[in-house]
C-alpha cells in the first residue's frame, strides 16, 4: 500500500475533559465515537494511532483519569467538523473490589443512556482472547439501548493471516455479531484506514 493513500494525521486533536459524573459530559458535536474494552485492550494505543498524534497519550495515559471517561476532540480536517471520542473506564481487573466495579457500571451507564446523537461505540478486545462475560453483557447493553457499534479485535500483529480469520470468526459467532469484526495494529497502523472510513460513513449518517 502506497504511503500517500493514508489518511494523514487528524488536523485537530485536542484533550477536553475527564468526566466522572453525567453533569461533567460536554455538550454532544454532531458525531461521537465511544472506545469500550477490557482494560489492557489497546484503547489509549488505538486512539493514538488513529489520528496520528502521540500527544494525546500523554494525557490519557495520566494516572487517576483512567477510572474516568476522557473526552478528545477531533477534526480531520480544518474544513471538517470536529467530533468527540470518549474513551471509556476499561474493566475487568481481576482483582477489583466489588464498589470499584460498581462505581465503573454507573459511570458507563449514565454515558450509554445519555441522549447523545449519533454516536457509534467501539467494543475493543485482543483478537487472541475469548469474548468473555463483560462482553457479552456490553453487547447485549448496546443492543438494548440500541447504540450502533462495531467490535474491534486488537494487536492483529500478534497472529499471522489465517490465525486472525479464523480468531475472527470465532469472535463474530460467539458474539451473535451482524458483521465481522474490524481488525486493528497499533503496532503497524494495519485497520486504520478501514476504520476512519467505517467512521465517517457513520458521521455523515445522521
Ligand atoms: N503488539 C501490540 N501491542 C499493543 C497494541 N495495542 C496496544 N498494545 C499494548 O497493550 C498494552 C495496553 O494498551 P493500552 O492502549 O494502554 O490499553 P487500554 O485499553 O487503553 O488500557 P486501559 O487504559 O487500562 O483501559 C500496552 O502495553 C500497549 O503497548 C497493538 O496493536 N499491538
Ligand atoms: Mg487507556
Amino acid at each position: 500500500m502506497s504511503q500517500t493513500k493514508d489518511t494523514p494525521p487528524a488536523y485537530s486533536a485536542d484533550f477536553v475533559v475527564s468526566a466522572a459524573a453525567f453533569k461533567q459530559f460536554p455538550e454532544p458535536l454532531d458525531f461521537e465515537v465511544a472506545l469500550l474494552g477490557r482494560s489492557n485492550s489497546g484503547k489509549s494505543s488505538l486512539l493514538n494511532r488513529f489520528i496520528g498524534r502521540k500527544s494525546l497519550a500523554r494525557v490519557s495515559g495520566t494516572p487517576g483519569r483512567t477510572r474516568l471517561i476522557n473526552f478528545f476532540k477531533i477534526a480531520w480536517t480544518k474544513e471538517e467538523a470536529p467530533f468527540y471520542v470518549a474513551d471509556l473506564p476499561g474493566y475487568g481487573f481481576a482483582a477489583a473490589p466489588k464498589d470499584m466495579v460498581a462505581g465503573w457500571q454507573e459511570l458507563v451507564n449514565s454515558y450509554l443512556k445519555a441522549k447523545r446523537p449519533n454516536r457509534l461505540a467501539l467494543l475493543l478486545m485482543d483478537i487472541r482472547r475469548d469474548p468473555q462475560i463483560e462482553e457479552k453483557n456490553l453487547v447485549q447493553w448496546l443492543k438494548d439501548l440500541a447504540i450502533d457499534f462495531r467490535l474491534v479485535a486488537t494487536k492483529a500483529d500478534k497472529l499471522n493471516s489465517s490465525a486472525r480469520s479464523k480468531r475472527l470468526k470465532i469472535i463474530q459467532k460467539d458474539l451473535q455479531l451482524p458483521e465481522p469484526p474490524l481488525m486493528f495494529s497499533a503496532l503497524s497502523g494495519e485497520g486504520r484506514e478501514v476504520l476512519i472510513s467505517a467512521l465517517r460513513q457513520k458521521a455523515q449518517s445522521d
